[in-house]
Parts: structure tokens; sequence; C-alpha cells
């Protein structure tokens, strides 16, 4: 393969970096993964399941060989917590990328408890700036692809569309001159996970300036869907579905709940309007993004990677017309605009070659017969949010407003 990359895939195990590793070991990359299965020891503690029956991260990758005849890599290293390992998997793999998905990604869990928060700002955090640390301390010219979120920005922009990471402005000078200059977008995050996003953008922002680190940060809508090309191949290659209220997001949530008969869990009135990209054009992002790294001397490239924004309520609808299942407005148990609107700049990634997958029946439905097909492995219980923003919050459940 002309441009054949060796590509280390921190977060490997996980739902976007899983099918990531399988799309990009298919189009003819080297990749190891990188991942100390901390979101199965999560699963664990939560007692909530993935939908889908994951297999062991040993026999995924033995799947993989076995369908496709290609050799995927695999070292259990905590990136948050052991930098000489971190460091020394690095100068042995001597990597040409690093694709970083491996934080705690869930808002609801990041607000559970002190604990929760410590947690998620402690291994988020440090996850990124080992990695920077050691793509510097290595010496290595590694292109590092990061997986931020739409939720940096905040949900509103009083109709402006959200620009891709850097906002033009007009400051006046001391002599009355107007100079025109542009600078991050502020952020405003709505949770603590949020939150431990916005502090990657700074570590970016030092570690290019500094060290002229090359790094791609990708802001990703909610990522909706399940399988992709790669994971439909062989059962063992599933990928997860998380469904409960910590870690389901939200349209995977309303055409899981419609397919198992529970109420469609709407938080207030639905006014909240967000962004979303489905699982097959993610993985495609990624490969795009490797395809086009930033020079050296050029600032941090920030894309938005996502497709369309949709209303809470309006997805409510559309799944509980195409399935007939019932809409419960419960109360919201997170503290956000209760209505927002979002307009946002995809122009980068298009002008890349993104085709984008609009939410058509056909792959909601694909979604629903996944959650129909293993409906027998659902627990009711877990599937309301009860992690609320702050302790006069009630959590999201059916029936209590
Ligand atoms: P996930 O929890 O399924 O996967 C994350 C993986 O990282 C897990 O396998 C976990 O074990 C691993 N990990 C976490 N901390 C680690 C550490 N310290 N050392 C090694 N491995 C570690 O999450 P996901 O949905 O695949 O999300 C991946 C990334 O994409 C996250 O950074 C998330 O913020 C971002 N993102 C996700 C979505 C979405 O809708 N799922 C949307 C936008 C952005
Ligand atoms: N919501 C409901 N009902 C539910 C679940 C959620 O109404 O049953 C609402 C929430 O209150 C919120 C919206 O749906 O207003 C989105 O919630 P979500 O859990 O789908 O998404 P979020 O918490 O923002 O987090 C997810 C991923 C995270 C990623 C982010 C992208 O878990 O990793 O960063 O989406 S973004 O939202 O664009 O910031």
């Amino acid at each position: 393969m002309k441009n054949k990359k060796k590509i280390l895939v921190f977060g490997g195990d996980g739902f976007c970096g899983w099918p990531a590793s399988l799309h990009l070991s298919n189009a003819g990359h080297d990749v190891v993964i990188l991942d100390n299965l901390s979101r199965r020891k999560i699963d664990e503690e939560l007692e909530a399941e993935s939908l889908t029956p994951i297999q062991p991260i040993e026999t995924r990758i033995k799947a993989w060989e076995e369908v496709s005849g290609k050799k995927i890599g695999f070292h259990n290293v905590d990136i948050a917590e052991d930098y000489e390992k971190l460091f020394s998997v690095i100068m042995e793999e001597k990597p040409d990328v690093i694709v970083h998905y491996a934080e705690q990604r869930a808002a609801p869990y990041s607000m559970k408890s002190p604990r929760h928060k410590r947690y998620t700002v402690n291994n988020n955090v440090n996850a990124t700036h080992n990695t920077l640390c050691a793509i510097v301390d290595s010496g290595l010219d590694i292109h590092l692809v990061h997986l931020g979120t739409m939720g940096v920005y905040g949900y509103g922009t009083a109709g402006m569309k959200i620009p891709e990471g850097y906002l033009d402005i007009e400051v006046q000078t001391d002599e009355g001159e107007r100079v025109n200059q542009q600078i991050l977008y502020p952020t405003n995050p709505g949770s603590i996970y949020h939150m431990t996003k916005s502090q990657d953008q700074l570590l970016f922002q030092y570690y290019n300036k500094n060290d002229q680190v090359r790094i791609t940060d990708l802001h990703q809508g909610i990522v909706w869907g399940t399988n992709t090309k790669e994971t439909k191949l062989d059962d063992r290659l599933i990928n997860r579905f998380d469904y409960d209220g910590d870690y389901g997001t939200v349209l995977n949530r309303f055409l899981m709940q419609a397919a198992v008969g529970y109420p469609i869990t709407v938080h207030g009135t639905g006014g909240q309007t967000r962004a979303f990209i489905h699982i097959q054009d993610s993985v495609r992002c990624i490969e795009l993004a490797i395809d086009n790294p930033p020079a050296p001397e050029d600032r941090v490239m920030i894309f938005n990677q996502m497709t369309e924004t949709h209303r809470v309520r309006d997805l409510a609808e559309l799944v509980s017309k195409m399935a007939d299942a019932e809409i419960a407005y419960v109360s919201n148990p997170r503290k956000e605009a209760a209505e927002n609107e979002l307009h946002v700049k995809n122009d980068l990634f298009l002008s890349k070659g993104l085709n984008p997958t609009t939410l058509e029946e056909g792959l909601l439905r694909e979604v629903t017969n996944i959650a129909e097909k293993y409906a027998h492995r659902a627990d009711h219980s877990k599937i309301p949010a009860t992690s609320t923003w702050t302790k006069e919050q009630k959590p999201g459940v059916p029936g209590d407003t």
C-alpha cells in the first residue's frame, strides 16, 4: 500500500476506537491498539453491560486475523498512570500516527460523585498530557489525531455557525486602529467530562507552539449506530452498544428503548439541539485526518466532526413513529439550556472528501434490529439516567415528573 503508516490507536477497544482500528487495518495500515480496558471495568462497576455481546480483546483481534488475514497488535497500558510503559511502547513501535480515544467519555458518569469527577479529570488530562510529553520525549515526528467534542463550544451561538476551532475577532489597539485576529473559540463546557476536553485544547496549543507537535483535534458530535463495514464481517467483531443511563447516548438509547418496549426518555422539553455523526462516517473521518496531516509549522488543526444537527424531541418523535413507541418527557437530570439552536461548520471534512451519511430510516432500522436481537440482554433498571448535575435535581425516570 502507498502511504502505509504505523498507527497506534489509544482506546482502541472502545465504541469508536474498535471500528476505527478495523477500518484502518483494512485500509492497509499497520495498527496497534493501546488500551487499559478501563471501560470494561466500568461496565462491572455500573453492573451495566454492552447490549451487544462484545468479545474479549484477544478474541476480537484473533477473529480479525482469521477474517482479514491482517494482524492488529495490542498492549495493555494505562496511558494516564504508567508513563514509563507508554514511553517504552512508543519507542518500540515507532508510530507515524497516534489516534487518541483513551479518555473517560460519559458526561453523566463524570458527574456521579466526587470520586467520578476526580477520576475523569485525572484520567483524561493525564492521558492527553502523557501522550504529548512522550511524543516530544521520543524525538519522533508523530502526528497526533485526538478525539475532542462539539461540547467544548457550548451549544448556543446566537445564530452564528460554530467555526472549526478558531474565531475571527476584531480588536482595537490603544491608537484606535482596528486589527483582525483569530483566537481559539472560547470554551463553555457543560459537564466535568466536557471540561476535560476543554483542558485538552490548551495542552495541544502549548505543545504545538513549544515543540511543533503536529496535532489534529477532531471536535466530534454524538456518535450513533453500532456496526461498520468491518464489524459486520463476523459476530466476534461486534461493536459495543451502550444503553444505560450513564454511557448510552441519546439516539442509540431512543432506538434501543423503542426496541425493548421502554418509553423513550426525553430530558425536559427535548428542545436541546445537538450535532450527530454515524459511526461509519466517524471511522472514515479518522482516515481522512490521517491522510491530511498538518505541517510541523502549522497551528493545531481543528475539524468539526459531525454531519447534521437535530433537536432531541424531533428524534424522539421520529423513532416513536417509526417503531410505534411511547415517549416519556422526564425530569432533566442535567444542567443545560432547555432549548437551543445549533449551527455548525463542517467544511473541512467535506473538502477532504467526506460524503456524509444522514439520518435515514434504513440505518435507524438497522440499529433497532440489533437492539431487538439482543433485547434479552437488556436490564431495564439500568435505563433511567440517574446521575444528576446538582444535588437538587431529580433523575430522569418515566412517570416521575
Ligand atoms: P469508550 O469509553 O467506548 O472508549 C474509550 C476507550 O479508552 C476504552 O476502551 C477505555 O478502556 C480506554 N481508556 C480510557 N482511559 C484509558 C487510559 N487511561 N489508558 C488506556 N486506555 C484508556 O468511548 P468512545 O465512545 O469510543 O469514545 C472515544 C473518544 O471519542 C473519547 O475521547 C470521546 O470523548 C470521544 N467522543 C465520543 C463520542 C461518542 O458519541 N461516543 C462523541 C464525541 C467524542
Ligand atoms: N438526552 C435525553 N434523553 C436521554 C439521553 C440524553 O433527552 O435518554 C439528552 C441530554 O440531556 C442531552 C442530549 O440528549 O441534552 C445529548 O446527550 P448524550 O448523552 O447523547 O450526549 P453527551 O452527554 O453530550 O455526550 C456524548 C458522548 C460524549 C461526546 C458528546 C458529543 O458521550 O463522549 O463528547 O456526545 S457532543 O454532545 O457533541 O458534545
